[in-house]
């Protein structure tokens, strides 16, 4: 039997997707994968100050905007010629280091939990536990009122099996709540050196505008410390704890097995050595990255048959075009880039960290380097890389010197041109800025839900998102519960995807 399933809005991602499925037999035959608006952030920024992008590009979204705003800087540092001070680096590690502990906290609590926590457990709570009684009692007058449990915030929710044991569901759900505590948490320590959050107010080209005291440093360290333990302990549990009971997803939603990472957190200008190295893999295969091997297919794509990586001029029009997302190729072929994508290519390249962390994981789960190949794999590995992350941001707010300063001067030149490269919570990301009689002539980025949720390109190549779809079995044409989660384990941002 083939049938047409439709995941429109799929709920619970930051933006506006929509996935189309052919399914045959029970099974995904085909996915279409759609970007549902355009917003025109790089035509925005034509002909303004260059001093204006690293605000504007922010608002591309309000989840990773210190990546947006590093993007930038990192492009106009390129093009102006200047340095940052060392204070300058750790505190921009430091901002995106707090941003990575924000999204990833955010994607598996508030975003992706929902998808295997049956929260209506809840209602016969009978412990002591504060926390708990609360939702119990604010459930059980959702229930009195409208018969229906589970409630907003956690519909809409597909029907499906969910954890087994009441004490997990009950586990989650309170770290659902708590969770939220900690989001607010690692915005306090942004704002710290970012001014607020979310749009940073203190990035700068040459470093940042915030100076460092000794107060902002204890506070740094007080913040971060209950950041860390909650990772270390209730975000670890929780996710090994769905990892374990739904082993089966370590199975389903596997990619191409091609991935892509630029460079992450580097402590000390171009010339150091970062957390994460970049690197292209693909089949277990590693080779050293080539920008100039990324291009932007637009077969699929609602832009004329001219826009390429550095053009985007939208036609609402186009025929057989599905999606305003471009489609990014490295070589030709699809990446899928992200956390899984980092871990990975940096444990071919023997990362200390990165190795310890990998094979505790599957010395612990009996799992193999493959498995993390999956729809599991990409939460996984999620929950590995902030380990390693929350562990240096420690380090580098211990290595600020109040005495020092945070910024450089610069001049904008008449002409110029720069890149920005960096590693966003969701992955690879770069800015392209061109300027001309100090205007802004020409900016483009390509960003790391670009790559995952691309639509076909010319070479009717699908793209990661649309290839992991493929193959899944849909036990119910009207809850594609394993579809979402496939979906989500890639934490796709439709709002960064079409910027
Ligand atoms: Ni809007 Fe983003 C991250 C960037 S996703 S969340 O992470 O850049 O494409």
């Amino acid at each position: 039997m083939s049938q047409k399933v439709t995941l429109d809005p799929l709920t619970r991602i930051e933006g506006h997707l929509a996935v189309r499925l052919s399914v045959d037999d029970g099974k995904v035959s085909s996915a279409q994968c759609s970007g549902e608006m355009f917003r025109g952030f790089e035509q925005i920024l034509q002909g303004r100050s260059p001093l204006d992008a690293q605000q504007i590009i922010q608002r591309i979204c309000g989840v990773c905007p210190v990546s947006h705003g590093l993007a930038s800087v990192f492009a106009q540092e390129a093009a102006y010629g200047i340095s940052v001070p060392q204070n300058g680096h750790l505190i921009r590690n430091i901002i995106l280091a707090s941003n990575y502990i924000n999204s990833h906290i955010t994607h598996f609590y508030h975003l992706s939990a929902l998808d295997f926590v049956d929260v209506s457990e809840v209602l016969n709570y009978q412990g002591k536990d504060s926390l708990l009684l609360n939702i119990k009692s604010w459930a059980q007058d959702e229930f009195a009122s409208t018969t229906l449990f589970p409630a907003a915030p956690f519909l809409p929710q597909y029907a499906g099996t969910y954890l087994q044991s009441t004490e997990l569901n009950l586990g989650v759900l309170k770290n659902y709540f708590v969770a939220l505590e900690m989001r607010a948490l690692s915005h306090q320590l942004i704002s710290l050196f970012g001014g607020k959050m979310p749009h940073v107010a203190s990035l700068v080209p040459g470093g940042v505008t915030e100076k460092v005291d000794a107060k902002k440093i204890a506070a740094s360290h007080a913040k971060l410390q209950k950041l860390e333990n909650f990772i270390r302990t209730s975000y670890k549990q929780d996710v090994l704890a769905v990892a374990s009971e739904f082993s089966e997803y370590f199975s389903s939603g596997k990619g191409y097995d091609n991935y892509l990472a630029f460079e992450a957190f580097k402590e000390n200008g171009p010339s150091s050595s970062p957390l994460f190295p970049e690197g292209v893999l693909t089949g277990g295969n590693l080779e050293s990255l080539s920008v100039s091997a990324i291009e932007e297919r637009v077969a699929y794509s609602r832009y004329t048959d001219t826009s390429n990586r550095h053009i985007t001029i939208p036609d609402a029009e186009k025929k057989d075009a599905y999606s305003w997302i471009k489609a990014p190729r490295y070589n030709g072929l699809p990446m899928e880039v992200g956390p899984l994508a980092r871990i990975l290519i940096a444990y071919k390249q023997k990362d200390p960290a990165t190795l310890t962390a990998v094979n505790s994981f599957l010395a612990t789960t009996g799992r193999s380097l493959d498995d993390l190949n999956s729809c599991m794999g990409r939460h996984v590995a999620r929950y590995l890389e902030l380990e390693i992350v929350v562990k240096k941001c420690g380090e580098w707010i211990a290595a600020l010197n109040p005495n020092e300063p945070t910024a450089h001067p610069f001049n904008i030149p008449r002409s110029a041109q720069g890149e920005g490269l960096v590693e966003a919570p969701r992955g690879a990301l770069g800015h392209w800025i061109e300027i001309k009689n100090h205007k802004i002539s020409r900016y483009e980025c390509i960003v790391p839900t670009t790559w995952n949720c691309s639509p076909k390109d010319d070479a009717e190549t699908f793209g990661p998102m649309e290839y992991a779809l493929k193959g899944t079995a849909i036990a119910d044409a009207d809850n594609p519960i394993e579809a979402a989660r496939i979906i989500r384990s890639f934490d796709p941002c439709l709002a960064c995807a079409v910027h």
